[in-house]
């Protein structure tokens, strides 16, 4: 293993000066309001609602609880269409709603849901779709309303990965009945743990806001069996000092991106995958895919990465339709998903985030480029 500092798949976030933390967290402390909606939290909603160009946020403690309150919010019951190349906590919030997932395959050039399987997989007991803008990469937003409006389901976009993305001519989270983000440390803006849902109206706000504090609408009447899905008031005031650098951490991880593009590029067996069809896309990951003309299988590669100390992730392997509590939906056969069990035996994500150095990009380029030769 070589002697240099190990490089790992997507983090090591854009540091917000520590003194600033420092003093935030004293602020927090003598206000002596931690949580439950605070200043800081009222705060991080408004900036993330101009930030992103919507009106009604809710923040929560990370987004596996935002997609669980998500269904809740819409009611939904019976099956919901959803993908099975994306992380477990997608799927795995259709169980804890007592949900039936139907994995539909995904379309090979964008990672995400293809609408005509979408259109094939529905039933008389679909009541929803929760598609992934995997990596950041947009769904077919407009087909999927469509089909959402021609057979009345619901939609809950799973945007993790979407933060800052947007389109040309309109606004991503504005479609679908909700949208669901992750602010985990990974990600592109982070609190280190949280989330928010993004409503379309007040009334939805609400629904959502009492959901996440337990069902309670005042101090003595609760309305459901709502969750605490709270962001406290240091994660909120991290959100705050992320948010000012948000647009030149982006920018950079696009350098970082280019750069890969540009070294990478024509390697044999190497396939750069899309870049999507945003208009200012995020760059939260850099997916490649190791094909059948590569020398070293997609895991040797992986093995050859960590021997020289970058620990690339394989997102999304294995399928999530894999694992021992969906393997036996009749949808998460392989035989019906082919491209995303292909797609989940080829990619490799390389390391991107902000602070990544030239020279560090460069080690990971000659791994791949040697064992290219090999
Ligand atoms: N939906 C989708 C599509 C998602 O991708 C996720 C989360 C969710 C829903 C749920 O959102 P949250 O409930 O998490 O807010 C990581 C994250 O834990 C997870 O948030 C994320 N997706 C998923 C794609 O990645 P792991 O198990 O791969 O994390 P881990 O600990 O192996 O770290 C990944 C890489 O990042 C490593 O190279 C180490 C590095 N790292 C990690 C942490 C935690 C750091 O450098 N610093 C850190 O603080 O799941």
């Amino acid at each position: 293993m070589s002697s240099a500092a190990k490089l790992l798949t997507v983090t090591r976030p854009s540091l917000p000066p520590f003194d600033d933390m420092v003093g935030l967290l004293r602020e927090i402390w003598d206000s002596g309001i931690l949580t439950n909606g605070g200043p800081f939290h009222e705060r991080l909603e408004a900036a993330l609602g101009e930030y992103l160009g919507v009106q009604h946020v809710s923040l929560f403690s990370n987004g596996t609880i935002g997609l669980i309150t998500a269904l809740q919010a819409l009611e939904v019951e019976g099956e919901v269409i959803t993908t099975p190349f994306s992380f477990v906590a997608t799927a795995h919030a259709l169980l804890w709603k007592r949900l039936t997932p139907r994995f539909v395959d995904i379309d090979p050039r964008t990672m995400n849901l293809d609408p005509e399987r979408i259109r094939a997989a529905i039933t008389p007991s679909t009541a929803a779709i929760m598609p992934v803008h995997c990596y950041g990469r947009p769904c077919d937003v407009d087909a999927i309303e469509s089909i959402a409006r021609e057979y009345g389901l619901k939609v809950i976009y799973d945007a993790a990965h979407a933060f800052g993305v947007r389109l040309s001519d309109d606004n991503l989270f504005a479609h679908g009945d909700l949208s669901v983000l992750s602010f985990h440390a990974t990600k592109v803006f982070n609190t280190f743990e949280g989330g928010a849902i993004i409503s379309p109206d007040a009334a939805m706000k609400r629904r959502v806001d009492q959901l996440k504090n337990f069902g309670f609408v005042d101090d003595v009447t609760v309305v459901a069996a709502g969750i605490n899905g709270k962001m406290n008031e240091f994660s909120s005031a991290l959100g705050l000092l992320q948010l000012r650098d948000i647009d030149a951490m982006i920018a950079r991880r696009g350098e970082i991106d280019a750069y890969y593009r540009d070294r990478l590029n024509g390697v044999p067996g190497i396939e750069l995958t899309g870049a999507g069809n945003a208009a200012r896309p995020n760059h939260s990951y850099f997916p490649i895919l190791v094909g059948p003309e590569f020398p070293l299988t997609r895991d040797e590669l992986y093995q050859r990465l960590r021997a020289n100390g970058v620990f690339a992730r394989r997102y999304f392997y294995p399928l999530i339709s894999t694992f021992g509590m969906y393997n036996e939906l009749p949808s998460a056969a392989q035989s019906n998903l082919p491209e995303a069990t292909r797609i989940a035996s080829q990619v490799i994500c390389l390391p991107i985030y902000p602070m990544l150095e030239e020279h560090e990009i460069d080690r990971v380029i000659a791994v791949i480029t040697e064992a290219s030769l090999s």
